[in-house]
């Protein structure tokens, strides 16, 4: 038997389900508002709220809670520009040719193309980066679990709690993404994973008229 174990109490508790079940649909409520957004204000976000953003996102579950993530904060106008010149140089070329045609049309819907306006207009950027090792001072190599699941499920934590922050963000993939190891200066162990600009959206921005699928599209009900 492993140590220590200590007790567990959930900091929620409802008394009655009607209680359970009205928060979820507010829950869902709320959730079902969350949007990528492309057009960003640049209306300052406090520090803070970026700092506890970000162990939001660090408290999720992680293969033997190796937690393979690191979370590269950008607030400079000069990074800013560095990591948008960079991305929209690997973007213009994934538009103009490195992108299936099937592909293209595909994100026809989202109006996206290679120029990212929001990486300079958002007042902060949060570059994900997985660690499929850890590099020991020893000099050895401590090999991560599942560290694809680990780092989405906290990247899905940050977006759920950036929107309901009221605040935006978008998961944005500049491909390949070797820039940004480069130019944050991670170490070998470090890979990016994804972009997320957070910020307030554009009084004028705009989202595609799209649809979810529907409950009975997404699940199977088993016994
Ligand atoms: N990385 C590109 C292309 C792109 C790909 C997918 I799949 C999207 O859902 C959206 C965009 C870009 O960011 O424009």
């Amino acid at each position: 038997m492993p140590e220590e174990f200590i007790p567990y109490t959930h900091p929620i508790t409802y008394a009655h389900d009607a209680d359970l079940i009205a928060q979820s649909e507010r829950l869902n409520a709320t959730m079902q508002g969350r949007r990528s957004i492309r057009k960003f204000s640049d209306r300052p976000v406090p520090q803070e709220v970026i700092h506890n953003l970000i162990r939001i996102a660090a408290s999720a579950p992680s293969g033997a809670h190796k937690q393979p993530w690191t979370f590269a904060v950008i607030s400079s106008q000069e990074f800013k520009s560095k990591i948008r010149e960079a991305a929209e140089k690997e973007e213009y070329i994934n538009y103009n040719g490195r992108m299936s045609d099937d592909w293209i049309e595909d994100l026809k819907q989202f109006g996206t193309d290679w120029q990212k306006d929001f990486i300079t207009t958002a007042p902060y950027i949060v570059v994900v980066f997985k660690k499929s090792y850890d590099q020991l001072e020893s000099g050895e190599k401590a090999k991560n679990y599942y560290v694809n699941e680990s780092v989405g499920i906290a990247c899905g934590f940050l977006l759920s709690a950036i929107h309901q922050l009221g605040l935006v963000s978008l998961t944005h993939t500049p491909s390949p993404m070797n820039f940004l190891a480069d130019l944050l200066d991670r170490p070998p162990n470090e890979k990016a994973f994804l972009l997320i600009p957070i910020g307030y959206a554009a009084d004028d921005a705009v989202v595609p008229d799209i649809e979810r699928k529907s409950l009975g599209e997404v699940v199977i009900e088993v016994g």
